[in-house]
Order: structure tokens, then sequence, then C-alpha cells
């Protein structure tokens, strides 16, 4: 499968001959949810990003940022991450021969993506702060220092992730309704929106915040951000304007989802569409369980990233294994239970 930039290269800014960092992410499956689609009334697909190189829909982003940045002639790369970023810059940094330097909230990001930082062989900075007071420091870091900023403040990650739309657009036949998807620093809806409108589709964009965490929904930054949905605990989203423009021009809505309710549309997708994501994504699932589709037909959910990033939350949730003996009486007993 070729990459984003060789599929898209005519929709990207980027020439024939320009160094490409790419690991053939994108290309994503979208498959269909029957059992999610009788619960809500309404035909759902799931676009599933944690199936891209490192785990994340941020590949897409990634690769175009990095690309970029080797070609600006940037030695290092650097990012302020809730974790799935840290990690795909990590790994595009590592294959185009650039320092990676992530800079995470101490404590508060998924086992997963902090193995994944640390074993691509980035310098790795545990910050005693959140992710907005990270995202503060690396902008006047990158303003001081010849560094290459990868946050989605970086508008050739937005130009990566708008080809999840175009990819849709294509899928779909353009019969698409409604997009639910999370939302964390609102860089990924901009980016979708901006790629529906480049190929002439415009479905209403459903966002769905977690409560502790939800500025958009509430109108004013949260200082202490909270929720189980680690990757989208952010008070002050850096896209918020442009975001919050995508909902109003697409007849769209930005609402919050409980962390109880991210966890139910969690446990959900696991046991009845067998798709393992992690729970951040599982808020786009929640919210349209939860607010209905609102008169949409066709809708698809965005899974932006993989079940196997946060182990932790999962075992916490998931019911607890069943000791056996290597004795076929007990095997027998632990089997038909
Ligand atoms: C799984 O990695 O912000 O609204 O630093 O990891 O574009 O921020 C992650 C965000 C949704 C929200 N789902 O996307 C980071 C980071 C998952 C995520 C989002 C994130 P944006």
């Amino acid at each position: 499968m070729p990459g984003l930039i060789e599929r898209y290269r005519h929709r990207l800014p980027f020439e024939d001959g320009d160094p490409v960092v790419s690991m053939g992410e994108g290309s994503t499956p979208l498959v269909q949810a029957p059992a999610l689609s009788e619960r809500v009334g309404a035909s759902v697909w799931l676009k599933l990003e944690g199936l891209n190189p490192t785990g994340s829909f941020k590949d897409r982003g990634m690769c175009c940022a990095v690309s970029a940045a080797l070609r600006e002639g940037s030695e290092t790369v650097i990012c302020a991450s809730t974790g799935n970023t840290a990690a795909s810059a990590a790994a595009y940094a590592a294959r185009a021969g650039m320092r990676g330097v992530v800079i995470v909230p101490e404590g508060k990001i998924a086992t997963g993506k902090l193995a994944q930082a640390l074993v691509y062989g980035a310098r790795v900075i545990a910050l005693q702060g959140n992710f907005d007071e990270a995202l503060t420091l690396v902008r006047e870091l990158a303003d001081r220092h010849p560094i290459a900023l990868v946050n989605s403040v970086n508008d050739f990650r937005l130009e990566g992730q708008k080809t999840a739309a175009f990819e849709l657009v294509e899928e779909l036949a353009g019969e698409l309704d409604g997009l639910c998807i999370p939302v964390g620093n609102a860089g990924n809806v901009t980016a979708y929106w901006k790629g529906f409108q480049e190929v002439g589709a415009s479905p209403r964009l459903f966002g769905f915040q977690a409560e502790g965490a939800a500025p958009l929904v509430l109108g004013h930054p949260v200082e202490k951000p909270e929720t189980v949905a680690s990757a989208i605990r952010i008070g002050n989203p850096a896209r918020w304007e442009e975001a919050m423009a995508a909902f109003t021009a697409s007849r769209g809505q930005v609402r919050a989802v409980s962390d109880e309710e991210i966890l139910e549309a969690w446990e959900f997708l696991a046991r009845r569409e067998g798709i393992f994501c992690e729970p951040a994504s599982a808020a786009s699932v929640a919210g349209l369980i939860k607010y209905g589709p609102d008169g949409c037909e066709r809708l698809v959910c965005v899974l932006t990233g993989n079940g196997l990033k946060d182990p932790d939350t999962a075992l916490s949730r998931a019911g607890g294994v069943i000791p056996c003996t290597a004795e076929i009486s007990a095997v027998e007993a632990a089997v038909l239970g």
C-alpha cells in the first residue's frame, strides 16, 4: 500500500522529488458496525485509525510534518503530547534520521505510548504539568531554537490528516451524512473539515469531548482537565476557533460525554463489534449513542487509536482471568464453567 503522500500527492504540498518519510500510513479499514447501527437506528461505519503504523491517526499528520521538516533541513523535531503524537513523532523522527524530543505530562500518558516513544529512541521529558502547559512551553522553545514543532499547530499535520476525509468520501461514494469524532486539541476535526471541503463534501461534524475536559462545550478553557481518556485530557485546544467554525459550517455540534459513557461505549465496541480501540476513541461512539444520529442516515465514527495503547485502563475494566491447574478435570471445570 502506498503511503499517503504517494496516494494523494496532487492534493498535498509536496512535489515529486521532495523527501518522503513514510511507513505506509493511511488507507485504513472502514468497517460496518452492525450492532452499533442497530442500537442507534442508523447505518454506522467505523474508521479504524488505530491500524496506522504507530497505532493512531497521528501518523497521517506526522508523515507530512516530518517530511516537510526534513525538506527544510531541520535536525530535530519536538512536540508536546498526551501520548499518541509523541509515539508517532518518535517513530517518524527515527525513520528520518532526526532527533525526536517529546514532552509529556508526567504519569498521565498510557503505558503503550510511553513504551513506543522510548523504544523509537526519542528523548522523553516528563513534565510536572499538563498537556496545555507542555504545549505552551514547546511553542516558546521552537521560537527560540531551530527545532521543528510537529504538534497540530503545524499546518503540515492538518494536510496529512485531511486525507482521512478523502478516503471516506471515496469509499462511501460521497454518501456520508455525519462524522462522529473525539476532540482534544481540535486538530483532527479541523483537518477532516478541510479535507471534506476540498472534495466538495459536507457531512455534519459531531465532535465529542470528555465531560471533565470539555472547553469547547463550556466555551472557556479548563484549567485542570480530567478524564479516563488520557489522550483527550486537554483544557485549551490550539485549533479552537477553526474547530468551532467547522462545527458551525457543517451544521454539526460539539458535545460532552462522561467517562462512564466513554467506557460503556468502549466495552460495547470490543464485545459486540470485536474492535478494541483506546478510551479516547470511544468518545465518538459514546456521543453517537448518547445523542443519537440527529437525523443522519449514514455516519462514520472515527476510532482514532488502538486499544493496545492503554493496557492499564483495559485490565482495570475487563473481567479477571480464571486460574487453573494443569489437570483435565480442573481444565474441564474452568472451560465449561
Ligand atoms: C486517540 O497525542 O493530542 O482533537 O498529544 O490521541 O486532533 O487533538 C492526542 C489526541 C483523539 C484528539 N483520539 O485529537 C496527543 C494528542 C486520540 C488522540 C485525539 C487524540 P485532536
